[in-house]
């Protein structure tokens, strides 16, 4: 088994010990973090979430590989700081009002981290109020991500949005959204600028905002 392969099983059997000492492991032998999440983590919670689905995995297995998803993660950020020194541009970045999932949005962090972008990010079940204000205090910022798992946090997604861009006349920043339970075309009638299906995609087209 690879060392990746070994970190995807070790996640979606939910040992975070084990995950973070082969993603220590991975680094070490310069694996790209990039490739850590896309050949690892992102495939590994997939395949949590299509046994959660089919009812082969129960919330225990799941919360004990986002917590092997977590600590992978903590490392690669610290491993990936000096990345924010290039400074491509600055993303603000958080999970709708009523939504506590994270796995996603902390993947899409990590991914712009890697692609030279300054994250700040606002965390879980954050509020309208709370994404106003963060915009406001950011006057460098160039794009705003937000991410929904939950259809029922939907409204308030595209109150979000709606907010964000009677705050922008000058059209200074671009929105995205993702996040399960949002689609191209819902992301179209929000008005958001893009929406990608993963997190690799959403730093490359992240990058052609920025000019
Ligand atoms: C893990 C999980 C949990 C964990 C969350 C742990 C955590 N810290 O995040 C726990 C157990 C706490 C949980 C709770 C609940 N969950 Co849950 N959960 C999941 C599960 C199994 C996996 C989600 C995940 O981490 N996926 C892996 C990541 C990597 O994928 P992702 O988030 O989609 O992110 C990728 C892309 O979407 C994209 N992306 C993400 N965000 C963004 C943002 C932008 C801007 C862009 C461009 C891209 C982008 O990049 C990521 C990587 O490529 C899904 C099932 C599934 N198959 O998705 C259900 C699921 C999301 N949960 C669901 C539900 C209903 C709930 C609960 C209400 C309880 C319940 N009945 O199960 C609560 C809600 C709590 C709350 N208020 O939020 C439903 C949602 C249904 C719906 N459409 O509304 C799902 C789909 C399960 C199901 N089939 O019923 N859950």
């Amino acid at each position: 088994m690879t060392i990746l392969e070994e970190l995807k099983h070790a996640i979606e059997e939910g040992h975070p010990g084990e995950a973070e000492n082969l993603v220590e492991k991975a680094l070490g032998q310069r694996i790209d973090s990039v490739r850590i999440v896309e050949e690892a983590m992102m495939p590994a919670m997939r395949a949590v979430g299509e046994d959660y689905k089919n009812e082969q995995a129960d919330i225990l297995r799941i919360l004990a590989a986002a917590r092997s998803v977590r600590k992978g993660f903590e490392l690669i950020e610290t491993h990936d700081r000096p990345f924010e020194r290039r400074n491509v541009g600055t993303v603000i970045l958080g999970t709708v009002e009523g939504d506590l999932h994270d796995v996603g949005k902390n993947l899409v962090a990590i991914m712009f981290r890697s692609a030279g972008f300054k994250v700040i990010d606002l965390g879980v079940d954050v509020s309208e109020k709370q994404f106003l204000k963060a915009v406001r205090r950011t006057p460098e910022v160039s794009i705003v991500c937000i991410s929904s798992l939950l259809s029922t946090a939907l409204p308030e997604m595209e109150q979000v949005v709606k907010s964000l861009r009677r705050n922008d006349p000058e059209g200074k920043y671009k929105i995205m959204v993702g996040g399960g339970a949002v689609t191209r075309q819902l992301a179209k009638q929000m008005g958001a600028d893009a929406y990608t299906e993963n997190c690799v995609e959403a730093a490359e087209v992240a990058k052609t905002f920025i000019v």
